[in-house]
């Protein structure tokens, strides 16, 4: 049960920073079911359809055999399938968001980044640039399944860019980012490092800018199994998120507008002259 003090206190630090993180909402057990499927499910190989990002081709690039998977909850006959849909549905997640917004939640998306060892990173951006709810914005529940730190590329965001409208992106720099699209943080803001524990979550406002750096460990992988949800009374978002899911299980249609996308276009490493 949520108690009004601790609703309230979120609420105060969601709307003055555009985030929040909420300690230890997943047991280790759960964090390790996440792990062993999602790593079980990457020992199979690729997943036409799961792992989207098809431009990333170098088989030495660690994310050519550790790529992002996209929507797992809309795969039934694999094993990360129900598990993904349980856990984006999570009424622990779910409790959060509606205390946020004010109103209940619904869910447009999943995902698992596995970031192993010398992972490029996803360059500063916004996701409503992908997600395009309107009127409002979307929010992200980034579940820590490792612990995430400045040295595996754990989260950077920019406390107070939320209140920002969305700021139309630039080219990034191959090399550290997989993502094709950097964001500058405005002047006088500046981006700060998160420093989370396997089972904490990490909620954040469509508007706020965020990424990571590169995974520098020599052997930690930072494993994050990430959703984004719309406010249920805002009336549209990006096609490729349908369906959406009330957190009872049941479809919830909107107008499905063109644009946006995966959240972060991805793109092959480009080489160094060595
Ligand atoms: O996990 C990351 O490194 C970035 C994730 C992210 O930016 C997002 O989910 O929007």
């Amino acid at each position: 049960m949520i108690m009004f003090d601790e609703a309230a206190g979120w609420k105060q630090a969601y709307e003055r920073d555009g985030f929040l993180t909420v300690p230890g909402m997943f047991s280790p057990s759960e964090v390790a079911e996440l792990r062993d499927a999602f790593m079980a499910q990457a020992a199979e190989g690729r997943v036409e359809g799961l792992n989207t990002d098809s431009r990333i081709q170098d088989p030495n690039d660690p994310l050519y055999r550790f790529g992002r998977m996209m929507h797992p909850h809309r795969r039934p006959e694999l094993p990360i399938g129900p598990l993904s849909m349980r856990t984006m549905l999570d009424p622990r997640i779910g409790r959060v968001l509606e205390a946020l917004w004010d109103e209940p939640p619904v869910a447009a998306q999943s995902m698992f980044y596995f970031k192993p060892p010398g992972a490029r990173g996803q360059d500063l951006h916004q996701d409503n640039f992908y997600l395009r709810v309107k009127p409002g914005s979307c929010m992200a529940a980034w579940v820590a399944v490792d612990d995430a730190d400045a040295e595996n590329g754990g989260m950077l965001v920019v406390p107070g860019s939320h209140r920002f409208d969305i700021i139309c992106p630039e080219a990034s720099d191959r090399t550290k980012y997989f993502s094709s699209e950097h964001v500058d943080v405005p002047e006088g803001y500046a981006a700060v490092q998160t420093v989370l524990k396997a089972s904490d979550v990490l909620f954040f406002n469509g508007s706020l800018i965020h990424g990571s750096n590169p995974n520098t460990s020599a052997d930690r992988f930072r494993c994050s199994f990430i959703c984004h949800y719309a406010p249920v009374s805002s009336r549209e978002i990006s096609a490729w998120y349908r369906p959406l899911y009330t957190f009872d299980g049941r479809e919830h249609a909107k107008a499905y507008v063109e644009g946006g996308g995966p959240c972060g276009t991805a793109q092959e490493a480009v080489r160094g002259p060595h």
